[in-house]
């Protein structure tokens, strides 16, 4: 993938905002401002943001909790952000969620799923969509190491392999699932390795590499887009700091986060950028300035914002928030035949008449206005 200038120092800009948003909310969770826990990525800057950086436009994205680098490459706004950690009403998720679920399908990311590995079936579901419509779509599918050990996420590679869906599964190794360490999780050198089993390509990649990981998830996106299935990519990085903010992490030996201290993506790519003459000590000030304003206007604008109407509360609970709402479970086990309540007249009806024929097409009815 051919990076120009102006791409190396908007990448060095979207990883320094990354991390200077997560260090200011840390700041917010500190004065009980944040609605939720606060999850951070120091240390995955390289991966989320080069990563996301291989992609088109028109990619999917099904996140994990520490992808806020994918969401910044990929444009959703730091405004739209602090608005979700701080759970305001003008949220992608109208204030009705935390930072943990953060989605933004105007950018192609679909919110991220609590549940490991759960998320990986619903990339699937994506990509096939994309494949039945012929689109030249990819989805990439984040995952932690610990997702790895889930059901879902064989069952996701072995679906998607056998499917041949154009899927780049994206494991972002940080050395830790929670307290338990990769040499408790699993008994393989590297995550990729998985992929042999699925007969799918498979690579690990130093994720704190920035120009490696745009190298190796560059050329799996070029492989998978060409139609050759799914791609298994690791990344193997570190979680500098705990869990989430609750947690101090004091399982980490001292000499092991030092020694990933010294492998942080940002100053080694800001060392490259330096060598290679791109960045000056006035654009490296001149970036530093942007940053803290873009920063400051997105907390200004989230503590600004209104939360959203309490008498809101109870809508959207249910997807299908439309004329017709699917009640109830099936009485045959016909596919098509679904119990339905139509909120416009209060009558509740089968989704197939005493012809056989269906009344309406489930997916093309519910949900609209
Ligand atoms: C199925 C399931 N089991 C347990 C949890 C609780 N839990 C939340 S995050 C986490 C660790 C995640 O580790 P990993 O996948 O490596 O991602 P990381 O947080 O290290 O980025 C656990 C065990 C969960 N959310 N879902």
């Amino acid at each position: 993938m051919r990076l120009e200038r102006a791409d190396l120092l908007q990448i060095y800009y979207v990883m320094r905002l990354t991390r200077a948003m997560e260090d200011r909310t840390r700041m917010l969770f500190l004065q009980g401002k944040v609605v939720g826990g606060v999850y951070t990525a120091q240390g995955h800057e390289a991966t989320t943001v080069g990563a996301a950086w291989t992609l088109a436009d028109s990619d999917f994205i099904v996140p994990q909790h520490r992808d806020l680098g994918m969401h910044l490459t990929r444009g959703t706004s730091p405004r739209a952000v602090m608005c979700q950690w701080l759970a305001r009403g003008n949220s992608p998720s109208l204030g009705f969620d935390g930072q943990l679920h953060i989605g933004d399908i105007h950018h192609g990311i679909v919110p991220s799923i609590s549940m490991l590995g759960e998320s990986l079936p619903v990339a699937c579901g994506v990509a096939l969509t994309m494949k039945m419509r012929k689109h030249s779509t990819i989805v990439m599918a984040p995952c932690g190491d610990g997702a790895t050990s889930t059901g879902p996420f064989h069952e996701a590679l072995n679906f998607a392999s056998v499917q041949k869906l154009p899927i780049v599964f994206l494991i972002e190794n940080n050395g830790y699932a929670y307290s338990t360490p990769t040499f408790q999780e699993f008994a393989i050198a590297n995550l990729s390795e998985r992929a042999v089993a699925y007969g799918i390509l498979g690579e690990s990649v130093d994720g704190n590499d920035l120009l490696k990981v745009i190298e190796t998830v560059g050329r799996a996106v070029e492989q998978v887009r060409g139609g050759k299935g799914p791609a298994l990519i690791e990344c193997k990085t570190f979680r500098v700091r705990g869990h989430s903010e609750a947690d101090k992490a004091d399982y980490v030996p001292a000499a092991l986060r030092e020694e990933w201290l010294v492998k942080d993506p940002i100053p080694r790519f800001e060392d490259y950028l330096t060598r290679e003459h791109i960045l000056t000590p006035d654009i490296k000030a001149e970036i530093e300035e942007q940053v803290k304003a873009v920063v400051e206007d997105a907390v200004n604008f989230a503590e600004q914002s209104p939360a959203p109407d309490p008498s809101t509360v109870a809508d959207y609970l249910f997807a299908p928030d439309g004329p017709v709402a699917i009640i109830g479970e099936p009485e045959s086990h016909d596919p098509r035949y679904i119990n339905a309540l139509d909120r416009r007249t209060g009558k509740t009806f089968n989704s197939v008449t005493e012809t056989g024929k269906p009344a309406f097409v489930a997916t093309e009815e519910v949900g609209r206005r």
